[in-house]
């Protein structure tokens, strides 16, 4: 069977607007290369440091970044361009009217064009970031499933918008990621016949010519994923020679070929190419393909060789063509291309960071027939090119007002009636709270979640039953046994299940937190995972919040409170994300309120128009008595106690709760703690107090908000001389109590709490678990690692020590 498409229909208009569009390819191709030139060769520099931009990368995808934008798209289309494409994107957005000629010098420059496409900072319309290879292939695949979630679900609005096309243009070795293939391998994403990737086919990577002819296998993985493979492999000029009497025998030649003897042979002079071309084809055939290229003079015949179709507008318009034509499931086209296609370096395996010299570029301005002396100049009024910028302005939508986004409602942040038993886990209480939003009428509706394959385990059944799954067709329940869950498929659902990938977990937060800029309604997507798998995904995180995606992330069970599941599913790393990631709220509650009044909080960061921001949840399975609580809600009130919790924490015990009365001048010592070893610092506050020791336990519920408002209050305090502010800790550790030395301890690293000493100044001894963890009881791990109630009585001390001196 061949997995390809191997002669799909050619196209009718082939050829129409060719001159016109391979003369605006030309000067995208110039202004791109000319962008490079500029920030590193006529740009002051500074320190030394190479400023880079890839000139060969970008002229790889010049005639298919033409194609798309002067033919093929059209208003509402959402495209992915690869990350080291910068240069030419934004050479076309130029083109097209997007970008001022004084944005064109400021390529990689403070406050200029990005490296890489960047949504929220390049002032040109991207509609995608991109920059770690890989991401960009799969972002649009999930964005489209969001426009098809919210064609089903918003029918006023989004369903009523023009249909969208999804684009990917990659680089060839962004295959290589393993994201691209857990996402190819998505059932939820198998069907989506309104995308389309374009693998930019130029056989090299960074490094190197990738060896063989590795695009046969990758072609029949796609194939085998259920996707509809195509390719643009040659140019006309080929194609020609190919119907010529022995043509076949070139083609063959060409086929067979590995991409290192390709590569060389395209940069050899003509007779050298010609004999390497004929010497290596099989005996039998030498004869035929050495009268196929004849008729072609040596000067010719490299240039011939590399006559691919990645560059031939007629040929894309063909492909493209026939990727439209598939409406049932994703198709990929590859399109052969050349690596520095037209640039001295073409082909050249060493390109991809290689910049032309100054008198290189004036030769390629002239051999492109640019001004020279007037280097950003766009097309002249009255010519075919710029009627054709005209023309897809107008297409493409672009200078019409932006979408407006739906106005929504942030929740109430009094809990909705959650019932929270006398002990219950962080974990239990998320489940619960979720499933009672889910009949709320004005959030509910926007409440969508998924899990990499732990929504049972991260406790969605409840939500799950209300909410159903989503799919495109109802289906039927999988099995009549009646059982706590219910799987019930339909375009009803709002619950989307995925495979066990964490990367696919936070690309389709990414985009399904970004519903509101790319459709006009806000969702607020709620993604479950098991807290020590959020390093799997990482990168792919990192992207979400770089984004500016709204979202909440659930990071359950965590810590070594998992206690049997032992150290291969221990996370020590995730309660300092908050702190370390821009842009993420992150809260680790202890009470079932806790919960609710962040859960709500997340909600609030996903729909209020003016505050977006996406929040971290680490939660986990352990009951905890819920009247621990009581000394907080006694001294702040309900109210006092919610607002606390959001400013990132409380005190709980202090010594006027010490239940004999401390003597006067008792040393004070501060217990600062988080998540699941409250109930440990309880005792052990209770067992210091005992011992006439002055100990506070301060709970913290958002190390990220304690280190954001100390490191805002000191960031004004350094740039505005006003007086040091440290935010909520102030709070925490009225003025009196400034210099008391510190135990700090968590179910994480030791660190994660441990800048609080540097705050005022004060001693510390950080507990925490900084080693890997076995199965066991929590009694014996926390024993383990040192976060007991018995060791935080001797960090207590310790701190105490250390503060004497
Ligand atoms: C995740 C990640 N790893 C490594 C890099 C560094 N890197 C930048 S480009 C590149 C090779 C890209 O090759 P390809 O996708 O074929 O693009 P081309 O330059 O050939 O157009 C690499 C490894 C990166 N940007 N992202
Ligand atoms: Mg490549």
């Amino acid at each position: 069977m061949a997995v390809v498409d191997a002669d799909p229909p050619r196209s009718a208009t082939r050829g129409a607007d060719q001159p016109t569009l391979d003369a605006v390819a030309r000067r995208v191709l110039w202004l791109a290369v000319r962008m490079v030139h500029e920030a590193n060769h006529v740009r002051p520099s500074h320190g030394g440091i190479k400023v880079g931009g890839h000139q060969a990368s970008s002229a790889s995808v010049v005639s298919i970044l033409t194609a798309l934008y002067f033919r093929w798209l059209r208003a509402g289309d959402l495209v992915a361009v690869k990350p080291h494409a910068s240069p030419a994107y934004h050479a076309i957005q130029y083109l097209l009217g997007n970008l001022d000629a004084s944005m064109l010098p400021r390529l990689r420059e403070f406050g200029g064009l990005q490296s890489y496409p960047s949504r929220t900072k390049d002032p040109d319309p991207v509609d995608f970031s991109t920059g770690s290879v890989g991401l960009g292939a799969v972002a649009p695949m999930f964005a489209a499933l969001a426009d098809r979630y919210l064609r089903i679900h918003f029918h006023d609005t989004v369903a009523r918008q023009p249909e969208r096309r999804f684009v990917a243009l990659v680089g060839d070795a962004e295959l290589d990621e393993g994201n691209v293939w857990e996402a190819i391998l998505e059932e939820g994403l198998g069907d989506l016949g309104n995308m389309t990737m374009i693998v930019d086919l130029n056989r090299q990577s960074l490094d190197r010519v990738v060896p063989g002819i590795r695009v046969r296998r990758v072609e029949a993985m796609f194939a085998a994923a259920g996707w509809h493979a195509i390719e643009a492999k040659y140019g006309r000029r080929l194609q020609a020679r190919f119907e010529r009497p022995d043509g076949d025998a070139l083609r063959e030649r060409i086929d067979d070929m590995d991409n290192e003897e390709y590569q060389i042979l395209i940069r050899r002079p003509g007779p050298e190419a010609r004999t390497r071309l004929v010497d290596g084809a099989p005996a039998g055939r030498r004869d035929a393909l050495a009268r196929a290229v004849a008729g072609v003079p040596d000067v010719d015949l490299p240039e011939l060789l590399a006559d691919l179709g990645g560059h031939d507008q007629g040929e894309l318009e063909r492909v493209f063509a026939v990727a439209d034509r598939e409406r049932t499931r994703p198709t990929v086209v590859f399109a052969y291309t050349i690596k520095g296609w037209r640039l001295p370096f073409a082909g050249d395996s060493l390109n991809h960071s290689a910049l032309l010299g100054a008198e290189q570029v004036e030769a390629l301005g002239e051999a492109l027939g640019a001004d020279i002396g007037d280097p950003w100049a766009a097309f002249a009024e009255g010519t075919a090119e710029r009627r054709l910028c005209v023309r897809r302005r107008r297409d493409l939508g672009y200078g019409s007002p932006p979408l407006d986004i739906a106005p929504t409602t942030a929740p109430a942040m009094t809990p909705p009636d959650v019932r929270i038993p006398a002990t219950t886990s962080t974990q239990q209480t998320f489940g619960d709270t979720l499933a009672t939003l889910a009949r709320d009428p004005l959030v509910g509706p926007r409440l969508v979640t998924a899990a990499p394959d732990v929504a049972v385990s991260t406790n969605l059944g409840g939500w799950i039953n209300r909410a159903g799954v989503f799919a495109r067709e109802e289906g039927p329940d999988r099995d009549d046994v009646k059982r706590p869950l219910t799987w019930t498929l339909g375009p009803a659902g709002r619950h989307i299940e995925l495979g066990i990938s964490e990367m696919n977990l936070f690309m389709w937060l990414s985009q399904f937190g970004l519903t509101g800029e790319l459709f006009g309604e806000r969702l607020a997507p709620i993604g479950s995972v098991y807290d020590p798998f959020i390093a799997r995904g990482l990168d792919a995180l990192v992207y979400a919040l770089y984004v500016h995606a709204r979202f909440i992330l659930v990071g359950t069970p965590s810590g070594v409170t998992l206690a049997p599941e032992g150290g291969a599913h221990q996370s020590t790393v995730t309660s300092s994300l908050g702190i370390e990631l821009p842009g993420l709220h992150a809260y680790e509650p202890v009470f079932g309120r806790e919960v609710v009044w962040t859960m709500l909080e997340g909600i609030r960061g996903c729909l209020d128009p003016d505050d977006g921001f996406a929040t971290y949840l680490r939660l986990g399975t352990r009951p905890i008595d819920q009247s621990l609580a009581s000394p907080v809600e006694a001294r702040l009130g309900l109210d006092g106690w919610r607002d606390a919790v959001l400013a990132g924490g409380y005190r709980l015990l202090d010594a006027s709760d010490a239940l004999e009365p401390l003597p006067p001048g008792s040393p004070v010592v501060q217990v600062v703690a988080a998540g699941s070893v409250v109930p440990e610092a309880v005792a052990a506050v209770r067992t210091l107090h005992r011992e006439e020791i002055a100990a506070n336990l301060i709970v913290v519920t958002s190390a990220e908000r304690l280190a954001a408002g100390q490191h805002g209050g000191r960031l004004d305090a350094l740039r505005h001389g006003r007086a040091d502010r440290v935010g909520h800790l102030g709070t925490l550790i009225p003025p009196a109590e400034r210099r008391a030395p510190i135990v700090t301890v968590a179910d994480a690293a030791s660190h994660a709490l441990s800048f609080v000493g540097g705050v005022f100044g004060a001693p510390v001894v950080p507990l925490g678990v900084d080693t890997f963890g076995q199965s066991g009881t929590i009694p014996d791990l926390y024993g383990f690692a040192g976060i007991d109630a018995e060791h935080i009585v001797e960090g207590a001390i310790l701190a105490l020590e250390l503060d004497a001196g």
